[in-house]
C-alpha cells in the first residue's frame, strides 16, 4: 500500500476565532480523519498578510480583505492527510458563504454579514505549491 502525506495551511480567519468556532471547525477537520500537527494563536503583522495575499495585490478586495484580517486574532493550523488540501478545500466549501453548500463550513456557519465575501471563516492552501509557500510563512 502506497502512503502519500500531504500538509495544508488552514486558518481560521478572525470572524472564526471571535465567534467561538475554532473548536468546531477543528472538530469538522478531526472528524475526517486528518491530523492536527501544528497549531498557534496569532496576530499578523501588515508584512506576512501582504506575502500570504500577494497574488491578490492590485484587485479590489485586497485592501478590506486585509484590514479584515488585521482585525482580530487568527489561528493557524497545519494538518495533515492523504490528499489533505483538496480535502479541507471541499470541507470549506465555496468562496461565497451565502451559497456555500449546507454540509460545509462555510454553508452552515458563515453568511453575508455585510462584508460580502470576506468574512468565511476559513482559509485553506489551494495547491501543493501554495501549500508549501503559506506553511513556510505562517510556520516559520
Ligand atoms: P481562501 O484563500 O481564504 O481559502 O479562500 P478562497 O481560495 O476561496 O478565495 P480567494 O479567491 O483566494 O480569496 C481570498 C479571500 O479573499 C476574500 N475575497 N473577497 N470579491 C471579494 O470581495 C472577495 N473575493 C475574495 C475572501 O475572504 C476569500 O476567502
Ligand atoms: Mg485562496
Amino acid at each position: 500500500m502506497t502512503t502519500y502525506v500531504e500538509e495544508t495551511l488552514v486558518l481560521v480567519k478572525p470572524d472564526g476565532v471571535a465567534r467561538n468556532l475554532t473548536g468546531e471547525i477543528l472538530r469538522r477537520i478531526e472528524a475526517k480523519g486528518y491530523q492536527l500537527v501544528d497549531i498557534k494563536l496569532i496576530e499578523p503583522e501588515r508584512e506576512l498578510l501582504a506575502e500570504h495575499y500577494a497574488e491578490h495585490q492590485g484587485k479590489p478586495f485586497y485592501e478590506p480583505l486585509v484590514e479584515f484580517m488585521e482585525s482580530g486574532p487568527i489561528v493557524a493550523l497545519r494538518i495533515a492527510g492523504n490528499r489533505v488540501i483538496e480535502g479541507f478545500r471541499s470541507l470549506a466549501g465555496t468562496t461565497d458563504p451565502t451559497t456555500a453548500a449546507p454540509g460545509t463550513i462555510r454553508g452552515d456557519l458563515a453568511r453575508d454579514w455585510g462584508l460580502a465575501v470576506q468574512q468565511n471563516l476559513v482559509h485553506g492552501s489551494d495547491s501543493p505549491e501554495s501549500a508549501a509557500r503559506e506553511l513556510a510563512l505562517w510556520f516559520a
